[in-house]
Formats: C-alpha cells, sequence, structure tokens
C-alpha cells in the first residue's frame, strides 16, 4: 500500500464472485462487513473498493445503496450487473433493471458520490447483452467502462 500511494495509485478490491463459498473454500470479501474490514486494516486512501453490483448484489444481505454510501469516498470503480436471486441462494443475471438490486438508487448514491468528492468514478455496464444484428458492429464493445464525463477506459 505505501508504494501505491507514492505511485499515485488506488488499489480497488474486487468482491468474491459468487460472494459465498465453494467447495468448502473460505471467501474474503463478500458482505459490507467485510469491505469494512479491508478499509479499516490499511486505512490509506489508496486502499479501495470496486462495487461489483453483480457479485455483492448476489447476497440478499448486501444492500448496494447502503454500502455506495457507506464506502461512497473508497469506491474507486464500479461494475453495473444485477442478478435475480433464487430461493436455493443461487441467482442468475438479469437486465440492469429487472433484477433484485436497485440499481437506480446505486446509481443516484454514486452520483451524490461524485458530486461530494469531485472525483469521477469509472463505471462498467457488466456484461452488457449483445444483440446478435451488433455482433461486428463498428463501435459496439459491451465491456467499455464509460465514467459519468463520458471518458472511454475500454
Ligand atoms: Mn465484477
Amino acid at each position: 500500500m505505501p508504494s501505491a500511494e507514492s505511485g499515485g495509485i488506488k488499489m480497488c478490491i474486487h468482491p468474491d464472485d459468487p460472494p459465498f463459498s465453494l467447495f468448502g473454500l473460505p471467501r474474503v470479501v463478500s458482505t459490507q462487513s467485510d469491505a469494512q474490514a479491508i478499509i479499516d486494516a490499511v486505512p490509506s486512501p489508496s486502499n479501495g473498493l470496486t462495487l461489483c453490483a453483480g457479485s455483492y448484489g448476489a447476497r440478499g444481505d448486501n444492500d448496494l445503496v447502503c454500502m455506495a454510501n457507506a464506502f461512497a469516498d473508497r469506491i474507486y470503480f464500479v461494475h453495473l450487473r444485477n442478478v435475480i436471486r433464487e430461493a436455493d441462494g443461487s441467482f442468475f443475471e438479469s437486465e440492469h433493471l429487472c433484477g433484485d438490486n436497485d440499481m437506480v438508487g446505486l446509481i443516484q448514491a454514486l452520483l451524490k458520490a461524485e458530486t461530494k468528492s469531485g472525483i469521477s468514478i469509472p463505471m462498467r455496464p457488466d456484461h452488457g447483452h449483445l444483440l446478435a444484428d451488433e455482433i461486428g458492429a463498428d463501435g459496439v464493445k459491451p465491456w467499455l467502462f464509460v465514467s459519468r464525463t463520458n471518458e472511454r477506459f475500454g
């Protein structure tokens, strides 16, 4: 982290995907309290988070709007993806506005964070749906990074 600080680099850890144990393997970053523990462990502005809506949002006990507000000054990258959770704890990817997570509320919280900090947070619309007639079309990149100021990173 000191090297990141000296280089002006902001680290942003991605949550576990999926945010629960598979094959008995332990997980590290699955909940808001996990993310808080990482932030608390190294109190540096270089120690930040990727708010992956799809990963954190796969758990019903993660409130994405609450997390965006709680970590407003430490979210350095956002993956916008929505999911629909099933009763057995599994989930599947959904359209951005048709899943179980409040994507509008999330964006509102992130825009508020940007306004407060004056810093644009890169946001990637994860796993965008590519329509058959768009394949190969010039400029179609579902993974394109888009920031509030329409800077393109991908
Ligand atoms: Mn992600």
